[in-house]
């Protein structure tokens, strides 16, 4: 078992950052409060039991000063916190657990108090026992009570997080350094690091990781070989103590590029046997390898289309290779033509997804998942949420969501994406009647399908603090919290990241909610209006750019000029997308008078002087909220400014450092935007102020 003391040595050389939202700092309550901190007790010898039996040891270190008694000694104690399986609970405990655990699913647990002031952790697997672990450790930290027994129980089978890093050390889309995996194409990692961050990971509950990116290129083709694998078992190895199985992203054309094929073709015998090949050589490796993560026929990535074959077919054949194995296929829906003429009008790249997929329903294998974005395009600060939710109900289907900011302000600007998430979640698709949320989609419950999840785009880099901006922490820590139960409200979440990271200084807690809660908003106020989108620079998508992606091939328009603005996506005169939604959706976005004003100009494309339902003026709105957005930086400077003395100068100073470059930006944000719709309206500023 890794030591208390290994931990610290990584976590206390670098900044607080590093710790997140695990702070080794002491809590302001008594260890009395919770009396069975004195001992723990569980049958040591397996992996994660063992890791959660360390993790306890070292947060009651931290939060207490005491080092709780373990092995022998611990069972003499006078209170005790049992940790395990019930089966390994002494029957009079297991007895006084029995009706809770009845009640656990999946990797849940139960936390219950038992005689004299002693406490159980039970789970029916290990890993359950550590999410409990980490669960106590969260009530300890937070001062809450622990008079009633906790019964928790994961939504969603995956929780897991898809990392775009590259054997080269680079990560698509990374705004926090380099990889934690890579470097110089090869696997190479500080294991000490690593271990960190399956401690983050697990301690919100991320279970699975696919360590590479989506986009696999010539070297990571190469994972699945004898050239790759035994690094990467050893990466895996690392995050098995912590319950994460590891994924492969794969290169559909392997074969071809690997295995000397003169085809890839998914209903070629001899390519189903590479692939067999493949997978049997992966397990030897990696015995509980989690499976295939594929970006296939997307973006100039190769795929089934090539052979005349569609994505069920590619899908299958994948699955069959890790069928034997319990291995999953995870499919992206990322799937659009990216070569379209802007002149076009007909074509709607937000249609694809679903008209790819849905025909498809049904012809999936058992162990395929469908991942499907968020949104139709491509997660911007503000889409409606992608129809194919809803519209497959015979296919196991994921949900994938951005942490990483790309869109986002790359972690230079603060956007806390957990209320979007939340929105997304919440959403019903009506698919099948009132209810049918996009959260119950993803985790197959509305359909009664095997699979199901949630996957992040991780935001994560060998940056001392991890994610680039500190407080784009909370959007990991709130992806986990989301993915195991996304029936927790924003408010949770946050109060949850700011006091387990920031601690409880009231007026540290209330200006740092603050912040967060109006962050997405103020983002998107300063950004692309009214749902449209884009409006960035082409390829590295940061900064304002109106007509950056107007005249390509990337299907991402806005169309305006000296009348209006917006795309018609409605059945009656464009492009037809609103008919891919259950009713009501359906008509609440096909009507201009029923369609919220926050996604107006992406369904409908209206005069500059349309009235919003908000009675202002859609050029009035551009100006106002460019404005608004702007000064709501300048406050969020101001009252992270006054908490100097507040909090740790270090993590202070980081964070004004990056409120003053997203200032900088939100401005320039704000005058080309506007600049950029008065001169091709004509329409001044009712408020007269500054537009040049
Ligand atoms: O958002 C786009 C990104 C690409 C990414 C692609 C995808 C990994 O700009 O960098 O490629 O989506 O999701 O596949």
């Amino acid at each position: 078992m890794k030591t208390t003391q290994d931990h610290r040595a990584s976590t206390t050389a670098v900044n607080r950052d590093y710790a997140a939202w695990l702070q080794a700092t002491p809590v302001a309550v008594d260890a009395e409060t919770y009396p069975f901190t004195q001992a723990i007790v569980w049958r040591a010898g397996t992996r994660v039991l063992d890791t959660a039996a360390a993790e306890l040891c070292q947060g009651i270190e931290e939060a207490f000063a005491i080092e709780p008694k373990v092995g022998e000694a611990a069972r003499t104690a006078p209170c005790r916190l049992y940790l395990g399986l019930v089966r390994d609970l002494p029957d009079s405990v297991a007895h006084q657990v029995s009706a809770y655990i009845q009640q656990v699913h999946g990797d849940g647990y139960a936390i219950v108090p038992v005689e004299n002031g002693s406490l159980a952790i039970a789970g029916h697997t290990e890993a359950g026992c550590l999410y409990g672990a980490f669960h106590l450790m969260r009530i300890i930290r937070m001062g809450q009570p622990l008079a009633e027994p906790i019964v928790q129980s994961p939504q969603n089978e995956l929780r897991m997080i898809n990392h775009w890093d590259n054997a080269d050390g680079s990560i698509e889309r990374g705004y926090a350094g380099k990889s934690l995996f890579y470097r110089s194409n090869t696997v190479q990692f500080d294991p000490v690091r690593v271990r960190d961050y399956a401690r983050l990971l697990a301690s919100v509950g991320i279970n699975s990781i696919a360590v590479n990116n989506v986009n696999v290129h010539r070297v990571e083709t190469q994972f699945v070989t004898d050239a790759y694998l035994p690094s990467l078992a050893r990466l895996a190895d690392l995050f098995r103590d912590y319950g994460v199985r590891i994924f492969l992203s794969v290169n559909f054309a392997s074969p071809v590029e690997l295995g000397h094929l003169a085809t890839a073709d998914p209903l070629d015998p001899e390519v189903q046997a590479w692939w067999n090949a493949a997978a049997d050589r992966i397990y030897r490796y990696i015995p509980d390898f989690g499976g295939f993560l594929v970006k296939a026929d997307s973006e100039f990535r190769p795929g089934p289309f090539t052979y005349g074959r569609d994505h069920a077919d590619g899908a299958n054949m994948l699955a069959q290779s890790l069928k034997p194995h319990g291995g999953l296929v995870i499919w992206r829906c990322f799937v659009y033509n990216c070569l379209q003429d802007w002149r076009d009008r007909k074509t709607d790249r937000a249609r694809a997804a679903f008209d790819h997929f849905t025909p498809l329903d049904g012809r999936f294998a058992d162990n395929v998942l469908l991942q499907i974005k968020n949104g139709p395009m491509d997660f911007q600060v503000r889409e409606p949420v992608s129809p194919l939710f809803g519209g497959l109900s015979r296919t196991n289907q994921m949900l994938e969501l951005q942490i990483t900011q790309e869109y986002t302000g790359q972690q230079k600007h603060v956007c806390y994406l957990i209320p979007q998430w939340k929105e997304i979640l919440d959403f019903d698709t009506h698919a099948c009647g009132q209810g049918s949320t996009v959260a119950r989609c993803a985790s197959g419950e509305l359909f009664g399908r095997a699979h199901g999840g949630i996957a992040g785009v991780v935001n994560v880099g060998d940056d001392p603090n991890w994610t680039g901006h500190s407080f784009a922490q909370a959007n990991l820590y709130g992806f986990g919290r989301l993915a195991w139960d996304p029936s927790l409200s924003v408010e949770t979440i946050t109060a949850e990241w700011v006091r387990l990271t920031y601690g409880d200084d009231c007026d540290v807690v209330k200006a740092l909610t603050d912040i967060l809660l109006t962050s997405w908003r103020t983002y998107e106020d300063y950004t692309a209006p009214l749902g449209v989108g884009w409006m960035v620079n082409p390829g590295h998508h940061y900064g304002p750019n109106v007509d950056g992606y107007e005249y390509s091939k990337w299907g991402t328009y806005h169309f305006a000029d000296c009348y209006g603005i917006g795309v018609d996506r409605t059945m009656a005169t464009g492009t037809g997308y609103t008919g891919q939604y259950h009713e009501p959706n359906r008509s609440l976005y096909e009507n201009l008078e029923t369609c919220p004003d926050e996604l107006l100009l992406f369904f409908h494309h209206v005069p500059y002087t349309h009235r919003l339902q908000s009675g202002k003026t859609v050029i009035q709105h551009i100006y106002d909220t460019h404005f608004s957005g702007v000064e709501a930086v300048e406050r969020m400077r101001r009252v992270w400014a006054e908490l100097a003395d507040k909090v740790d100068p270090e993590r202070h100073h980081a964070v004004c450092a990056r409120l003053d470059t997203q200032l900088q930006d939100a401005i320039e944000w704000r005058d080309v935007i506007n600049t950029y719709f008065y001169r091709k309206s004509g329409i001044p500023d009712e408020q007269g102020r500054t537009i040049f």
